[in-house]
């Protein structure tokens, strides 16, 4: 954030300008990561010729910019370079799939090579002369047909891949095999399809250990393991959990697609298109996801840019074994320098309590709150089935019994602007009690014209033996929050007008009638990281 510009970011990633959307082929590369990207290297807005925009790191912090990997050319991708991902063949030699938009406006999938694989930048691509490896399988829309996935070996050791689609009004996951990843034969049966959701774009699927502290690779499959088939539609996320069986590539799925915001989601603010990849220095799986902006297309063309993407997290199943657990990488914490915490402070009804000393508009908290003692619990409505109905319907501003209690982020001096991350406990039977996650966007800005809309979450601990912890990365216009240990994700994009840069303060508040204590509270200014374009200095980097 600077005077002119107060919603650019210090630590989360984004190109110099211009227009960023889906998170494209993640890889790890002979020590270095890559991050490819949706980009318009004309506008802050989005249009249909994007090309992937490429930047490379040492720790998933740092960024240098390198020129575009692809643009639009070729017959088979003049009207567009969308979205794709990386595979690492044997031998190390990566292998881009991505979709192009033809000359025709028909999604196929093409392929691409480094001109150079001993380069471990991957600066030049070569597009194949096999281009199209892949069309619109008869009866699907010509434009209901994009997003490859990494592939991953079956036990036979031949390839597959998904593909994103829609067929006949479902959402469906295409398979292809091939031995060569040149010649595609699409599977007689999808991997998963569902009702009820648009088309599916962006799909990802990977392993991930049962009660395993580290990540899985693509194509590890066999015992100890759950798969995740990860699918973006309506502007939001789902994942189902299941079996693998790479004999016989069935995917055998523990729930399906529902929409309507109640799948299990990665995320439950404003997170699309995301991807995941394994990195093998670290042995954990990172997930990037694309973080829109809630402003309007002339304010990102008044910014000259447009789309942040989240800070990177690493991936695992929950200890249940029901869902997925994510949290900032490790890496995070080189950003952090001046320190603030507390220990066993009570946090009354109705109190607020400044949390001073730190840069508020760029920063890294955690807290988890201890509640004493749990009677008279408010019941929960069964008609919520949807959190962030609860959430809307019950803002920051509306007093509970054990909540709302939570950060004020983002606040004004008086308070006027504020984006409240928050929990209320609910009982939900005579003895299960229900926590609620939300993130309440109604005040962050004086500014008419925002997409304010509040998020929600259940999240799915145990009260009676454990707190209740979140996590939020503030970083000038995006407020990135992790409750229960990463149980629960939302993201949200904020505009504050007077709590900006060093006028913003952050506060921890409890506006129920019943105290919280917070056990612990520790909260660190970030560092910028860097984030710049390729210069000779970084030649030998
Ligand atoms: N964005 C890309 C598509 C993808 C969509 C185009 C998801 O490939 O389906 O920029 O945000």
């Amino acid at each position: 954030g600077s005077a002119s510009q107060p919603y650019r970011t210090a630590y989360h990633f984004q190109p110099l300008k211009n227009w960023m959307n889906d998170p494209n082929g993640p890889v790890y590369y002979k020590g270095v990561y890559h991050l490819f990207y949706q980009h318009n290297p004309d506008a802050a807005t989005w249009r249909t010729q994007i090309a992937w925009g490429h930047s490379i790191s040492h720790d998933l912090i740092n960024w240098v910019h390198l020129d575009h990997a692809l643009h639009p050319s070729e017959s088979y991708d003049i009207n567009g370079c969308w979205s794709g991902s990386i595979t690492l063949l044997p031998g190390d030699v990566p292998a881009m799939f991505y979709t192009g938009v033809d000359s025709q406006g028909r999604q196929v999938q093409n392929l691409a090579t480094p001109k150079n694989s001993s380069d471990p930048y991957l600066v030049e691509w070569v597009k194949s002369p096999h281009n199209p490896v892949m069309i619109p399988p008869s009866g699907v829309g010509e434009s209901l047909y994009r997003d490859p996935t990494s592939a991953w070996r079956g036990p036979d050791g031949v390839w597959r891949v998904l593909v994103g689609a829609e067929k006949n009004g479902n959402g469906v996951a295409f398979m292809y095999k091939s031995s060569d990843f040149v010649n595609w034969s699409l599977t007689e049966s999808p991997l998963h399809s569902s009702e009820n959701t648009a088309m599916w774009e962006c799909p990802d699927f990977y392993p991930v250990e049962e009660n395993g502290e580290y990540g899985v690779e693509t194509s590890v499959q066999g015992n100890g393991l759950k798969h995740v088939l990860k699918v973006s539609f309506d502007s939001q996320e789902a994942y189902i959990l299941g079996k693998y069986v790479g004999e016989t590539d069935e995917f055998v799925s523990e729930s399906n697609m529902v929409g309507g915001g109640l799948d299990l989601r990665h995320d439950n603010g404003k997170f699309y298109a995301s991807k995941s990849f394994y990195d093998p220095a670290r042995k954990r799986r990172v997930l990037w996801g694309w973080v829109n902006e809630s402003d309007s297309d002339e304010d990102s063309c008044r910014r000259g840019w447009a789309g942040l993407q989240s800070f990177p997290r690493s991936i695992l199943l929950s200890k249940t074994g029901k869902q997925l657990v994510q949290w900032p990488i490790d890496e995070i914490e080189k950003l952090r320098s001046e320190a603030v915490s507390f220990h066993g402070e009570e946090l009354h009804g109705g109190s607020l309590l400044e949390v001073s000393g730190i840069t508020a508009s760029q920063a890294d908290v955690e807290v988890s709150f201890k509640i004493p003692n749990l009677e008279d619990v408010e019941a929960l409505d069964p008609s919520w089935i949807n959190p962030q109905v609860i959430c809307s319907s019950r803002d920051a501003s509306v007093q509970g019994r054990y909540g709302p209690f939570g950060l004020l982020v983002f606040a004004s001096e008086s308070l006027t602007e504020q984006t409240a991350v928050f929990f209320r406990i609910f009982r939900k039977n005579l003895d299960s009690l229900v926590v609620v996650m939300c993130s309440d966007q109604s005040r962050s800005s004086l500014r008419g014209g925002i997409d304010k809309t509040t998020f929600g979450a259940f999240l799915d601990i145990d009260l009676r033996h454990e707190s209740i912890s979140l996590r939020t990365l503030i970083d000038h216009s995006i407020v990135e929050s992790f409750g229960g240990n990463g149980l629960a994700c939302i993201t949200a994009r904020v505009y504050p007008t007077l709590a900006i840069d060093e006028a913003a303060h952050l506060y921890a508040f409890n506006n129920g009638t019943r105290a919280v204590e917070i056990s612990r509270l520790e909260a660190w200014s970030m560092k910028k990281a860097r984030l710049a374009p390729v210069t000779h200095s970084d030649e030998g980097l």
